[in-house]
């Protein structure tokens, strides 16, 4: 039986793009459906009726919520030939670690740089970048976060990449002045064919935030 894996997804979100470039890495057909958030569809709400968020994996019928776990499954699923996470029990925890600071720590400190305005967006900005360091200090000189190859924490971390720009201009700096070795990595991490395709042009992404900002801030 032929195997069914739709991928119920948002352009602009990056969690949605984890699972895009995973599938990718692991050369998965799959069926990307985007979802009006706005008015969820009635397959969304049945398949993760706890969080009614997506991403929402749907493989023969069954769903994975949360793009984590979800990276996860798709690793031990599919090209187990080419695994994103590291065999040695060790490893995989560090690479878990640094997955769950990009969730905990830099994407809730990049979404107050986003939304805020004025002292709180400065002192926000400071923090990203202090975020960014510490990645960047993990990274050191190693091509990808585990080794030499492209694994979990880089596919975990690259969508981001692509809300650089507009943080960049709403808030002022240049995150290539502060962290150059970490934009040599995604540029890098872009140079691969699941990451080009899954990630949104940076120009239009920006325009996306400035409106959604807009109509977040009016409510
Ligand atoms: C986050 C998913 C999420 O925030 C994951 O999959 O890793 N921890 C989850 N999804 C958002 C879109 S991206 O910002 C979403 O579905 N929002 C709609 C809603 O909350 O109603």
């Amino acid at each position: 039986m032929a195997e069914e894996v739709i991928l119920l997804d948002f352009w602009p979100s990056p969690f949605g793009m984890r699972a895009r470039i995973a599938l990718r890495e692991k050369g998965v057909e799959f069926d990307m459906r985007e979802e009006d958030l706005s008015n969820k569809s009635p397959l969304l709400l049945k398949m993760n009726p706890v969080n009614k968020q997506i991403p929402v994996l749907i493989h023969n019928g069954k769903p994975v919520c949360e793009s984590l776990i979800m990276v996860q499954y798709i690793d031990k699923t599919w090209g187990r030939e080419s695994p994103l996470l590291p065999s040695d029990p060790y490893e995989r925890a560090h690479a878990r670690f640094w997955a769950d600071y990009v969730d905990k720590k830099m994407y809730s400190v990049g979404r107050r740089v986003w939304l805020s305005t004025g002292e709180a967006q400065e002192a926000a900005k400071k923090e990203y970048i202090e975020c960014l360091k510490v990645l960047e200090g993990e990274l050191g000189d190693k091509a990808y976060f585990g080794s030499e190859r492209f694994g979990y924490v880089d596919v975990s971390l690259i969508p981001f990449y692509s809300w650089f720009y507009a943080l960049e201009t709403l808030a002022n700096f240049s995150i290539k002045e502060e962290c150059p070795k970490l934009v040599a990595w995604a540029k890098r991490c872009t140079q691969r064919e699941s990451v080009a395709k899954s990630l949104p042009d940076q120009y239009k992404l920006n325009e996306f935030l400035l409106e959604l900002k807009k109509k977040l801030q009016a409510q």
